[in-house]
């Protein structure tokens, strides 16, 4: 028996017979006389839960077991056409003041939207089983990890949240009877009457996605789909945890976290942001080129890091998440081959194509097949004009079938960062690789992160879109109380005589006057990285630019690629017109975010106007 009885509980609380917390079992018993449940379960995040929920969810239509032979215990799930995205313009920030959440979230007062949401989740969950889905993100009991608990009428949710969290019942036991835990609370908002047949991927056309930075509440409707859904990675790692981080003295992240290990043994570990479409996990992942023997990648993590300082004042980051929610079309050997091979088995596809052995396919992977079915299960054929797969279709697979795992992934007092990166694809204007002379300079640099729109996102192709600090759709207050919250805690970290990490702008995408792609990236990006490594360690000296420190072209080790000097200085080169123009776009964004903008930020720019020459 439950210590807590509601009158309006018309179900079993269930609740797991050794948990004491009492906040948590009466939350439950809260959300559950709310949102009508027929049945609650509480997840222990078990082998035998997970093959019982993937089971149960291929006899409702929802997942297709793909071959055992060619992709062992692995799993195809078709979304609702209408439910393939993150769906920003439904995204909210409810804190208490508007300018807390700032030009560049959605705001809605925190008691109107309640109101909103309490209508919206009233007896939502009917005919539907209440999942408690109890998680920690980041090393159980690391002291840079925090613990959520989600509740949810999607046994999808249940299954990729096992795969991309540390979900089960070792969590209780770090809550014990008082710990602290994030509150999410998730329905797909389609409630069923007695007797009505459910549909394979329940969904409603109002979705809200809302946080309460304030209280760290998370409450999301009406999506089953990824970001919207799995409420442990954007919403809480991300837009919840960049607020708790601002009070905290930390930061939460959107960068990956790699580690580069030399042939004499030496390792360092970089954290990278790039906007979508930038082939982050492509990096986390990368494999050196062989001309450049006895380097080694290693992964910590390909989407979230959270970064706090330790006790000698150096950064030191977690990956709060174990699994990958990769895109999966343009993935294949060449372009990421410990991926690949990540998702040889205990895979759950979402939106890809089936084909008619029983495996998947997307575009990208390979050559395409004769017949598949597409992500809609309509027929396909390459002449058919349409993708077969999603451009937005994802795998969920977890982090320990990487090959290339970082032997301190899981370490939960994270790993010290050397250096952080910052990337976009631009076609022209930024250089390969640039370092910042100071902390400011770097803010400055990934303050003013752009990226060019591809065929993949809405809207018109090859538009520069600002995304400062890679955090545009996943920062959970005001962007420019973050910037200032980087020079702060940056700052007071030097002025303690702390080392800080360095920081590096790369840009992979410029073309030349064919629109071709001029430096190879890929793997030959750890030619970049062997430079950084070198500046770190004082032994490459580089050439000061108007906008950082570039690598002279014989700092750069060259053998087994076939890359000239004049291509080398084209991509390195400062075009003075081009970034007059680069400037104008700076103060742009810094107009639209003037209210409460660091000083340092238009003051920089204004330095740097002054070097160009008006
Ligand atoms: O992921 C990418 N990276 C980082 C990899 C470690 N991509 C893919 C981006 C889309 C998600 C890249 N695309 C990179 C890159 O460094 N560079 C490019 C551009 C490019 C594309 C193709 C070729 C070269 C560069 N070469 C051929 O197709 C042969
Ligand atoms: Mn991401």
């Amino acid at each position: 028996m439950n210590i807590i009885a509601s009158p309006q509980l018309p179900v079993e609380l269930n609740a797991p017979p050794g948990l004491r917390h009492t906040r948590l079992i009466a939350w439950v018993a809260e959300i559950a006389a709310l949102t009508q449940p027929d049945r609650i379960e509480w997840c222990d995040g078990s082998e035998q839960e997970y093959d019982r929920l993937c089971d149960l969810m291929v006899r409702a239509g929802t997942l297709r077991r793909l071959d055992p032979l060619k992709r062992p215990n692995s799993y195809l799930a078709w979304s609702d056409p209408s439910d393939v995205a993150r769906v920003e313009d439904r995204t909210f920030i409810c804190s208490e003041n508007e300018e807390d959440a700032g030009p560049t979230n959605n705001w809605a007062a925190p008691e109107a939207m309640r109101q909103t949401l309490a209508g919206l989740f009233a007896g939502c969950m009917r005919g539907r089983t209440m999942y408690v889905i109890p998680f920690s993100m980041g090393p159980l009991g690391s002291p840079i990890a925090h613990i959520g608990v989600e509740l949810s009428d999607s046994p999808y949710v249940v299954a990729n949240m096992r795969m991309m969290t540390r979900m089960g019942s070792q969590v209780y036991d770090v809550l014990g009877t008082d710990g602290d835990f994030v509150p999410c609370v998730h329905s797909v908002g389609k409630p069923l009457a007695a007797g009505e047949a459910d549909v394979a991927w329940p969904c409603n056309d109002t979705k809200y996605i809302v946080h309460y930075p304030q209280d760290r509440e998370i409450w999301s409707f009406g999506s089953g789909y990824g970001g919207n859904a799995l409420l442990g990675k954007k919403c809480f790692a991300l837009r919840i945890a960049s607020a708790m981080g601002r009070e905290q003295g930390w930061m939460a992240e959107h960068m990956l976290v790699l580690g580069v290990t030399s042939p004499q043994g030496k390792k360092m570990h970089l954290a990278a942001a790039f906007p979508s479409a930038c082939g982050k996990t492509n990096f986390s992942m990368m494999i050196p080129p062989q001309s450049l023997p006895g380097w080694k990648i290693t992964t910590i993590g390909d989407d979230i890091a959270w970064i706090k300082p330790g006790p000698d004042g150096r950064l030191y980051a977690i990956n709060p998440e174990a699994g990958y929610f990769g895109v999966a079309p343009g993935t294949n050997e060449k372009t990421n081959f410990n991926c690949m091979a990540s998702l040889r088995e205990n895979v759950i596809f979402t939106n890809v194509a089936l084909t008619d052995d029983g495996d998947v396919w997307w575009e990208g992977m390979g050559p395409a097949p004769a017949h598949c079915l597409d992500w809609q299960g309509k027929d396909w054929t390459p002449d058919s004009g349409r993708k077969a797969a999603h451009p937005n279709a994802r795998f969920t697979v977890a982090a320990v079938q990487n090959p290339a795992i970082d032997p301190e992934w899981d370490n939960p007092d994270g790993v010290a960062i050397d250096a952080f990166i910052f990337g976009g694809r631009r076609s022209d204007t930024v250089p390969l690789v640039t370092e910042a002379r100071s902390w400011i300079e770097g803010v400055y640099m990934a303050a003013t992160l752009g990226s060019e729109t591809t065929a993949a996102a809405a809207g018109a192709q090859g538009v520069v879109r600002r995304d400062p600090f890679a955090m545009l759709p996943f920062c959970g207050y005001n962007m420019s109380s973050y910037f200032a919250h980087w020079l702060e805690l940056g700052l007071q970290l030097q002025a303690s005589g702390a080392t800080l990490p360095r920081i590096f702008c790369v840009n992979w995408f410029q073309t030349d006057e064919h629109g071709r792609f001029i430096w190879p990236g890929f793997g030959e990006n750890m030619r970049v990285l062997k430079w950084m490594l070198q500046r770190i360690e004082g032994t490459a000296q580089g050439e000061d630019k108007l906008f950082g420190i570039t690598p002279l072209h014989g700092e750069i080790s060259w053998e087994g690629l076939d890359f000239d000097e004049a291509k080398f200085d084209r991509i390195t080169d400062i075009d003075r017109e081009a970034w007059r123009k680069e400037l104008d776009s700076h103060a742009e964004l810094f107009d639209k975010l003037a209210h409460r903008l660091p000083a340092e930020l238009p003051a920089f720019l204004q330095q740097l106007r002054a070097r160009l020459g008006a």
